[in-house]
């Protein structure tokens, strides 16, 4: 899934929704009103209940596939003959027992019409299929292929198993003396982190008023999962961060050399051009993960960069977004696992996550992976946060912003209004700041060369203000539910300045959700959003993106020595 405000932003992939490269995955569902997890797939409504081939883009159906989430029946899985029951991480399902009865014989005539070979690759925690052709399939004959295998009784629905891609930018920064306007009232904390006075999201007005929420809590004792690119060393986060798990199956784009692992390092996610698609430009890497990461929890009050909005709270990483993206089988495994939940293979979870970020999404209808992933996160208790993706379009078109059962989040910018790239419509739970937010990240254009800070924008950078405000509500809350949580983030919600049919509830708010949810305070005035001038044209749009004097990216980056010009 893509979240990206990139001028060239590739739909092919799903991109993680990072600055400004939003992802926008479309509901075909309407927003989702209340958590209700994702309905049972019954046979009628099945044909609906995943991702088709004509939700996608018109590059990605161009692109072709070769990778597809075979999702089987409950009557199917509990007729049985795979050991389901095995301990965890010990049992790993080969081909021969995952495929049912009878499925065998329809991939056989398949693969035949089609002149491909069908591979096993894997079973997921929702106890479907992966599966990977031997040659690429136009979207045609993927339409067949589908078709062909969903027509067994045994299987619940066919669909391609889509790559999401993290793109990050980042954001020119004029000078490291921007204006601090932390509106200090007697109850706020303010910290001594010396990048702190640039990070407007936290203090501003426009921002979520996180330094009044600290004299409350500062989030200890809540573990947030970051599902994204993974994580690096740094001084700033390092000690709140616990160890994850690497969920990404596929070794080249790992670039670990292996397939799943424990240890979910970022190994950094530049691209040469045309490696990832055939007009694929060349891009650095972007440290997404850590970006996210230290947004909810970097280390406050150390002298020392940035502050966290739950500077207490632990992070788990767990690494699903590699080069060129990370697969929908992949992340979903890693909704289910932050949760608590068994993944074949690997270890049992030992700090379930009660809360799970996703930066990320990309273009189509709700994918069952999806659905029955976040259908047990939501029976786990863990809240989800999604971000709404940076393609300035409804949030309908974008998974898994439209699955439902996720806290959706719309990034605002600085002057409370609507950030140009951010996703809207009614799906938007919430916005929060996600325009020039100042976090972690490593300075390395390549590989990991050493820990910095820059700016970033997207509803990637939107959604972990999110996360972590939760933090800190289900530290003063612990059975806070999700329910409860999106209820009370919306009651207490600033006003925002709308340009579309809908933002969400507003700008979220630490220091009145806290009050809210400990009831000293009731629901503040909320005037209606103001209706602003019509949305600029695209062409406008292109020039926020980029520096306009270098039109180079990244113009500077930001050290703890100072800023280093870009290159
Ligand atoms: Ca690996
Ligand atoms: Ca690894
Ligand atoms: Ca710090």
């Amino acid at each position: 899934m893509s979240f990206t405000t990139h001028p060239s932003s590739r739909r092919i992939a799903r991109v993680a929704l990072s600055m400004g490269t939003a992802a926008a995955l479309v509901a075909s569902l309407g927003a989702p009103a209340t958590f209700a997890a994702p309905a049972q797939t019954s046979n009628a409504a099945r044909a609906a209940a995943h991702t088709t081939i004509s939700s996608l883009s018109s590059d990605q159906q161009k692109a072709g596939f070769n990778r597809f989430v075979i999702t089987y029946t409950d009557d199917a899985l509990n007729a049985g003959g795979i050991n389901w029951a095995s301990p965890a991480g010990t049992h790993v399902a080969t081909w021969s027992d995952s495929l049912y009865s009878g499925i065998t014989a329809d991939v056989q005539k398949i693969d035949d019409l089609l002149n491909v070979k069908t591979n096993y690759v894997r079973t997921t925690s929702q106890k479907a299929t992966v599966v990977t052709t031997s040659s690429k399939l136009t979207a045609e004959q993927a339409e067949k292929y589908m078709a062909a295998l969903s027509s067994n009784a045994s299987v619940a629905s066919v669909e391609p198993d889509l790559m999401r891609r993290s793109s990050a930018r980042r954001q020119a920064t004029s000078t490291l003396a921007k204006a601090a306007s932390a509106s200090k009232t007697q109850a706020a904390v303010t910290p001594n982190d010396t990048l702190y006075p640039q990070q407007w999201n936290l203090h501003d007005a426009k921002g979520i008023s996180a330094p009044e929420a600290w004299a409350t809590t500062q989030g200890s004792g809540v573990t947030v999962a970051v599902i994204d690119s993974g994580i690096v060393k740094h001084p700033d986060l390092d000690a709140n961060v616990l160890p994850g798990y690497d969920f990404i199956t596929e070794p080249s784009i790992a670039r670990d050399g292996n397939g799943r692992d424990a240890d979910p390092t970022d190994q950094g996610n530049w691209e040469e051009a045309g490696v990832c698609a055939a007009d694929s430009e060349a891009s650095e890497s972007n440290w997404h993960g850590t970006h996210v990461a230290g947004s909810i929890a970097a280390i406050m009050n150390n002298k020392r960069g940035i502050a966290g909005v739950a500077p207490n709270a632990k992070i788990l990483p767990l690494r699903a977004l590699g080069m060129c993206g990370g697969y929908d089988s992949d992340i979903a495994d890693a909704m289910v696992w932050a949760a608590g939940g068994t993944v074949e293979g690997v270890p049992a979870n030992t700090h379930p996550a009660q809360i799970i970020n996703l930066s990320l999404g990309g273009e189509g209808t709700c994918p069952a992976t999806y659905s029955k992933a976040i259908a047990e996160v939501n029976k786990r208790g863990a809240i989800l946060v999604v971000a709404a993706g940076n393609d300035d379009q409804d949030t309908s078109k974008i998974a898994p912003a439209n699955c439902g059962g996720s806290i959706v989040v719309g990034s605002t910018n600085q002057k409370g209004q609507r950030s140009d790239f951010s996703n809207y419509g009614k799906i938007v739970d919430v916005s929060a700041p996600g325009d020039g937010i100042m976090s972690t990240v490593d300075l390395g254009t390549t590989v990991s060369t050493g820990a910095g800070y820059t700016e970033y924008d997207g509803t990637s950078m939107a959604a972990p203000q999110v996360a972590g405000i939760i933090a800190l509500m289900k530290s003063v809350d612990p059975s806070l539910t999700a329910d409860r949580a999106k209820q009370v983030l919306k009651q207490s919600a600033k006003p925002l300045t709308c340009n579309v049919n809908a933002c969400g509830a507003g700008i979220a708010n630490a220091a009145s959700a806290l009050e809210v949810l400990q009831g000293k305070n009731a629901a503040p005035a909320h005037p209606k959003p103001k209706r602003a001038p019509k949305y600029p044209t695209r062409a406008a749009r292109t020039g926020y993106v980029t520096n306009p004097t270098t039109n180079h990216n990244p113009p500077f980056l930001i050290t703890p020595h100072g800023l280093i010009p870009g290159q």
